[in-house]
């Protein structure tokens, strides 16, 4: 059992509690809080489900499911179902019992993993014996981990069923279009009924299932979420059509992933050069499907066999050769999860509280233009990682309305060695062309040599909110950019809410 786990949680839990007392902005990503009780207590530790959850509590995949039963552009089935994860990626497949012993050890030595997923390498619902075999020994011996299951919906109705008796109470079904026509530039097969169907007709076979378990699962009380892959010129202005659909049917999230076609991944998209959304493009199609539906924005489309905070990946501390020689006691593990379990919620509870208390008008009450902030951050919901250590950067937006998590972008570690990428560019400019339309980038350090490129690219450094919530610290510096004269006055009449 690692208890510097347990100690880092319950101490970062405390500190970052004291600097919470301090209050908070005035955060618009509210969707939790503002949830029907029922539904609130289901995602309130899933970190896909609760963008406020996925800075404190973990999940985990088993790769059990190696077979698919359709076939799409995107994906070449060497790889991780793409419905889920970044093309280009193998996960170790497991048995259903090499799985269950993974996800108790993990349970036993990261207390913050709430959910097990089961989302590849191919589709769950056509591997049933496996992952309901994984399901069925999980419920009994881990009664404390969500599951949580991931598929393309063409054997979704039949699963339903079996599903309901697993205890899963989150299912994601990824949905790209609810038009055939569509549909048959995206699925060339789908193999149904012991036959490969082809064309407009197996796309239509595939959309009516698809339909068909969505509202069998809304029926059983099942949480829905439905994944959409962007894929421009294809279903990029049908997407909004798509989510209002699926929401009129009750899925409770959207998640709006951009597709990835690169050659180098053999998938037909990539070798016939179909391009990806830029973040732009995706952004605007998120906020256009947004008056219907929740949108999910902070996946990070994950491995088949990821392990950890959504922002991590520690999969390789728990590969099968060392999970074998780990000695797991796990009743006293769920004593220590518990614990885990309790200190985050009394830090959500606190933060929450401190929100509704702390907001306060700008004396100017005055309305500016929006601002895109980069911040750096291993987890908890705080500024707390040196511009230099960032595998990935948390990009917000600050308006006169608050603050609200837009998305993450991609890094490279800099502090590994400024080496060039292969294409004359080196990590640390790749870097800065990443952070493009942000206007400040918040972090706990930052270097001489970025910090003179940050602010030759128009992207002012800052490492003043160390340690410091990050939605408070980007309202901060949002006000401050507003007295420095930084900023165009837009209105004078709406106010700001900002903490203290
Ligand atoms: Fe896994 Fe998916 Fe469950 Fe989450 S992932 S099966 S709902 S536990 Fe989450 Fe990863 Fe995005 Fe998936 S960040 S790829 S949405
Ligand atoms: Fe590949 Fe997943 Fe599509 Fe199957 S459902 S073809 S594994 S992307």
């Amino acid at each position: 059992m690692d208890l510097t786990v347990l100690n880092d949680t319950v101490a970062g839990a405390a500190a970052s509690k004291g600097g919470c007392s301090a209050g908070s902005c005035g955060s618009t990503d509210d969707q939790v809080s503002q949830l029907p009780e029922h539904i609130r207590e289901k995602v309130h530790n899933h970190p896909c489900y609760s963008e406020e959850a996925h800075h404190y509590f973990a999940r985990m995949h088993v790769a059990v499911a190696p077979a698919c039963n359709i076939q799409c552009h995107y994906c070449n089935r060497k790889y991780d179902c793409a419905n889920e994860s970044r093309p280009g990626v193998v996960s170790e497949l497991l048995t259903p019992d090499q799985a269950v012993k993974k996800t108790m050890a993990v349970a036993a030595n990261i207390p913050q993993m709430t959910v097990l997923g089961i989302a590849g390498p191919g589709d769950p619902l056509a591997n049933p014996e496996r992952t309901f075999e994984t399901f069925r020994q999980l419920s009994e011996k881990a009664p404390d981990i969500k599951l949580c299951v991931s598929t393309n919906g063409l054997a979704l109705p039949d699963a339903v069923e079996e599903l309901s008796k697993h205890n899963i109470d989150h299912v994601t079904i990824t949905i790209n279009t609810v038009d055939p026509e569509i549909g048959a530039k995206i699925y060339p097969w789908v193999f149904w009924e012991n036959r490969r169907i082809r064309g407009k007709k197996g796309a239509r076979i595939l959309i009516e299932q698809q339909q068909k378990g969505l509202e069998m699962l809304i029926e059983k009380g099942i949480l829905v979420k439905v994944n959409s892959v962007l894929i421009p010129g294809v279903n990029d202005e049908h997407l909004k059509e798509v989510s209002k659909v699926v929401k009129s049917k009750g899925a409770f999230l959207h998640n709006v992933m951009p597709l990835i076609a690169e050659a180098e991944h053999g998938t037909f998209y990539g070798v016939m050069g179909q391009r990806s959304p830029s973040a732009a493009e995706l952004q605007d199609l998120q906020d256009a499907c947004a008056g219907d539906m929740n949108m999910m924005r902070h996946c990070r489309q994950c491995r088949a066999d990821a392990v950890g905070l959504l922002c991590e990946d520690r999969g390789e501390e728990f590969t099968m050769d060392k999970i074998e020689n780990m000695d797991i006691d796990y009743a006293a593990a769920m004593e220590m999860r518990r614990k885990v379990h309790d200190g985050i919620a009394e830090e959500l509870k606190a933060k929450e509280e401190a929100k509704k208390q702390n907001v306060v008008q700008l004396e100017t009450g005055k309305h500016y233009r929006p601002v895109l902030m980069a911040v750096a951050t291993s987890g908890g919901g705080m500024i707390n990682q040196h511009f230099g250590h960032a595998r990935e950067f948390l990009v917000y937006e600050a308006s006169s309305e608050g603050v609200r998590f837009i998305s993450h972008r991609k890094a490279d570690q800099y502090c590994e060695g400024d080496v060039s990428c292969g294409d004359g560019e080196t990590v640390l400019q790749r870097t800065v062309r990443t952070l493009e339309g942000c206007e400040a980038v918040l972090c706990s350090k930052v270097g001489f040599e970025p910090w003179s490129m940050l602010e030759a690219a128009g992207i002012i450094p800052n490492n003043d909110y160390p340690m410091e919530p990050i939605e408070e610290a980007v309202m901060k510096h949002y006000q401050k950019m507003i007295e420095e004269g930084l900023l165009d006055e837009v209105s004078d009449e709406q106010q700001l809410r900002v903490g203290d």
